[in-house]
């Protein structure tokens, strides 16, 4: 997978990848992929990063990496409808490829998903189907579950509904609290979603009748791999 120079799946010819970032709070995973976009690993160009919170620090991590920010903060608005429209408009100015969720915490309207369907990345902290939703970990430990983990999923109108392209598990341990296996979780989700945006900036990956297709594959419910 990483060898790119050996397949047909390198980048030569493609033009980079115009990608928004849309982020609630800390911005571990933006930070994730700055990094992974400093060193090359990914055909792509984080061209703006918006938050509806104006006070999160994912905007700092962007503005230390001079890339564009934008606060848009969903309080100034009466309706969902007209923040997301307002948001639309933003993003769109950017002429995006590709626009990211990474801890995102508004439910989009289903007008703003069509807009941008096939281009709308969102990364779960959950092996779904399991755990649509907040409090994911809580929840996993409340169930008793021996295992938990995370899945990156095109956006769709169904929240956390749409088809899962990558999950990676990590084991829940005796004595595990909620922030124990959040931060298992957070390892797990700056390995996977560089890769997935990878894959995404290669042109390799698609959403097609609501289906995740990599390399022309239909993946399975639980995406490409699940280990
Ligand atoms: N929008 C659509 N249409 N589809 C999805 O799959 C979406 C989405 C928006 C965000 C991320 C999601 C997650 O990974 C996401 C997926 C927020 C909530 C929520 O209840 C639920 C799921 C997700 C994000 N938000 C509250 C709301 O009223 C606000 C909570 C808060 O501000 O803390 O929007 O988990
Ligand atoms: C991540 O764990 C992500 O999976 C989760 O929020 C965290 C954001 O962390 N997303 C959701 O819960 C979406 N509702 P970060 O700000 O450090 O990237």
């Amino acid at each position: 997978m990483e060898n790119n120079d050996t397949n047909a799946h390198a980048d030569h010819g493609n033009a980079p990848k115009r990608i928004v970032v849309l982020l609630s709070g800390s911005g571990s995973n933006l930070q994730a992929l700055i990094d992974a976009q400093q060193n090359a690993f990914f055909n792509g160009k984080i061209v703006c990063v918006i938050s509806n919170r104006p006070d999160a620090y994912g905007l700092t991590r962007a503005q230390q990496a001079n890339i564009e920010t934008l606060s848009l903060d969903h309080k100034a608005y009466n309706t969902r409808e007209q923040y997301d429209a307002e948001l639309a408009k933003a993003i769109e100015n950017t002429k995006p490829d590709l626009i990211i969720l990474a801890g995102f915490m508004r439910i989009l309207t289903p007008e703003f998903v069509a807009k941008f369907k096939g281009k709308l990345l969102n990364i779960h902290p959950s092996l779904l189907p399991k755990y649509q939703g907040l409090h994911t970990h809580q929840r996993a430990l409340d169930a008793k579950d021996s295992e938990h983990g995370v899945s990156v999923h095109f956006v769709t109108e169904e929240l956390d509904g749409g088809p899962v392209i990558l999950q990676a598990k990590v084991p829940i341990f005796d004595g595990d609290t909620a922030e124990d296996l959040a931060a298992r979780v957070h390892e797990q989700e700056h390995r996977i979603y560089p890769l997935v945006t990878k894959w995404f900036c290669q042109d390799r990956l698609l959403m097609q009748n609501d289906s995740a297709v990599l390399d022309n594959n239909k993946l399975p419910q639980q995406g490409y791999a699940s280990e």
